[in-house]
């Protein structure tokens, strides 16, 4: 297995794609996709476009879907719910479909929908990536943060770090051959500065510092969380989302 981590979607090669990818956006979307297939949504729908959102979830009753996503953070006018994986709770969400749009974390999607494999991962199911990506051994694993509108984001390298340190402690693999690139050394680096406080980095950081803005701590610390959910999303068809 070589792991590559990329930043955002604008620094990830087009000319090619990996065996397996895994999309990040800790704050907030792959921490609500993982929060929502967990309380028992049906699958996930994620779209960068709302006009196809609204065509999309048009085609199921009112009874089977939810519409949620976020613009600049807040709920889309109209929709269901907002982006926060509080709102994913199982008397919201089980035994629906989530039609899914956000800024960033949807498009990051989007970049890498075509690779064989697709898994999302946020800091709350990293474990539960990190056994996938042991069990069935891709050669190549890219780790794809969102970051906000072509800007790094460093709550998803750090999360990208946590995956590829555990992978690293958990393979015989030695660093030379597992790891691709030097974000991988960087992601690491980071995750291990921040792993004892990664509520302070998330209260710190750009994004956090806007979700703050919007009376958003307690996702910050729902987010921030390590371990707690072991469920894996992964995609069955293009943008859509199932429990593994
Ligand atoms: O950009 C995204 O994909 C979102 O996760 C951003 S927000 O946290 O919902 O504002």
């Amino acid at each position: 297995m070589k792991l590559f981590v990329y930043h955002t979607p604008e620094l990830t090669p087009t000319d090619l794609l990996p065996d397996c990818a895994v999309v990040i956006d800790v704050l907030r979307a792959t921490t609500t996709i993982a929060t929502a297939l967990d309380a028992g949504a049906e699958a996930v729908h994620a779209f960068s476009n709302i006009e196809e959102l609204i065509r999309q979830s048009n085609s199921w009753s009112t009874e089977k879907r939810l519409r949620a996503g976020e613009r600049g953070g807040e709920k889309v006018e109209g929709f269901d719910l907002d982006n926060s994986p509080l709102a994913c709770t199982p008397e919201v969400v089980k035994g629906k479909r989530l039609f899914l749009t956000t800024t960033n974390g949807t498009r990051a999607l989007q970049r890498v929908e075509k690779s064989p494999q697709v898994i999302t991962a946020a800091q709350i199911n990293r474990r539960a990536a990190v056994n996938y990506l042991l069990e069935t051994q891709p050669k190549t694993v890219w780790m794809v943060g969102s970051g906000w509108q072509g800007d790094y984001s460093v709550e998803d390298t750090a999360c990208a770090g946590a995956i590829a340190q555990s992978i690293f402690q958990q393979s015989a693999v030695p660093q030379l051959e597992l790891f691709g690139n030097d974000e991988v050394i960087g992601a690491i680096s980071l995750y291990q500065q921040w792993q004892e406080n990664l509520l302070n980095v998330f209260r710190l950081c750009s994004h956090g510092q806007r979700l703050l803005g919007l009376d958003g701590d307690e996702d910050l610390k729902y987010c921030s969380q390590t371990d707690i959910l072991d469920i894996l999303p992964i995609q069955r068809e293009p943008g859509v989302l199932v429990k593994y």
